[in-house]
């Protein structure tokens, strides 16, 4: 049996206008192309799931929100946040326009009708993906966009609006314990967020500082989580310009942590952005690199979903996806 791949139809209908708003439908075509070349993939459609699963892990105001605002919105219209609402968070304007920035972590992530879509849809997909894991694929691969794991409980933003995988990640912790592993470059603030008091599934990041990287508000090492959650969230918060050996050091102390925690699952925010020239990023990953982490993660011989998160450097994001799953293939194929 091969890896699971699903991939998010029409995503290319969410397309933000600003021209430096890095998070476009080339992304994803680059990376399909790097990919779709390699013979391990089952290719699946993704299934409808009904939307209790987002309601599971995201509040429900915030939901109800996500989906009435777009009545006020014109078909092309993109809805930014307005005021900073630090001072009353409680008490929001009837105006369901001048609700957004109650709801986001952010000021340039718009909501659109198309975003709505199509952050439905990588949910959908990251779902599709790990019913395939529970059906006993070893890995599969929702290959997404718009990203989440920047969306937490009640909040959107960082390019993301729903957080596929938190809702995947909760899924499949009704069958047993998972381990969160976040390789983007940038913290993976949702399912800290979301999990953080929870110790059924562990969470894990290594990322640019926050006191350097977006999302600034957290990332930060002593967040390990609170009350029965306490000691299953892990931060590796490293400085710019990181490369693939050190990233590696970093990646090996979340595998640790994992192999004590004896998940029956592992989930993996794919980020691309720790790539050489990324935009987004300050860190010098390199094909083998990538290759690299896709064999460390896949030592644990476990199964394993990926699910897309960032990266943006539309010349190598196909190359450095290819390498992560050739090294996860390898790595989980070998003898022992
Ligand atoms: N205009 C993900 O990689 N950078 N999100 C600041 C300000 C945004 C990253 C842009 C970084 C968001 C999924
Ligand atoms: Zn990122």
């Amino acid at each position: 049996m091969g890896f699971a791949l699903v991939v998010s139809d029409g995503h290319e209908i969410h397309r933000v206008r600003d021209r430096d708003y890095k998070e476009t439908p080339q992304r994803l075509r680059s990376i399909l192309k790097g990919i779709e070349g390699m013979t391990v993939w089952d290719r699946l459609a993704p299934q409808t799931f009904p939307e209790q699963h987002i309601l599971d892990v995201h509040d429900a105001k915030f939901f109800k929100f996500m989906t009435d605002v777009l009545e006020c919105l014109e078909p092309d219209e993109e809805l930014l946040p307005s005021v900073i609402p630090i001072r009353n968070q409680t008490r929001l304007p009837s105006d369901l326009a001048l609700q957004a920035p109650y709801y986001s972590i952010d000021t340039f992530t718009p909501i659109t009708r198309n975003a709505y879509v199509t952050a439905r849809k990588s949910v959908d997909c990251a779902l599709t993906a790990a019913q395939a894991v529970l059906d006993g694929t070893r890995a599969a691969y929702a290959l997404v966009r718009p990203p989440g794991h920047h969306a937490e409980h009640r909040y959107f933003g960082g390019y993301c609006y729903f957080n596929s995988l938190a809702v995947a990640a909760n899924y499949l912790s009704k069958h047993g314990k998972v381990a969160v592993f976040d390789l983007d470059y940038h913290h993976g603030n949702g399912q800290q967020q979301i999990f953080y008091e929870r110790n059924d599934v562990l969470t894990m990041s290594v990322h640019g500082h926050p006191n350097v990287a977006f999302p600034y508000f957290s990332g930060f090492e002593d967040e390990d989580g609170a009350g029965v959650g306490e000691g299953f969230n892990l931060n590796v918060p490293l400085p710019e310009g990181v490369d693939g050996q050190a990233y590696r050091q970093a990646l090996v102390k979340l595998v640790r942590r994992a192999e004590e925690f004896t998940p029956a699952f592992i989930v993996v925010a794919l980020g691309l952005d720790t790539a050489k020239n990324d935009p987004a990023g300050t860190w010098l990953l390199q094909a083998r690199d990538f290759r690299q982490n896709g064999q460390i993660i896949g030592s644990l011989r476990l199964p394993t979903l990926v699910v897309q998160e960032g990266g943006y450097n539309l010349r190598t994001l196909g190359i450095n996806a290819r390498h992560f799953f050739e090294g996860l293939w390898e790595a989980q194929q070998a003898a022992g």
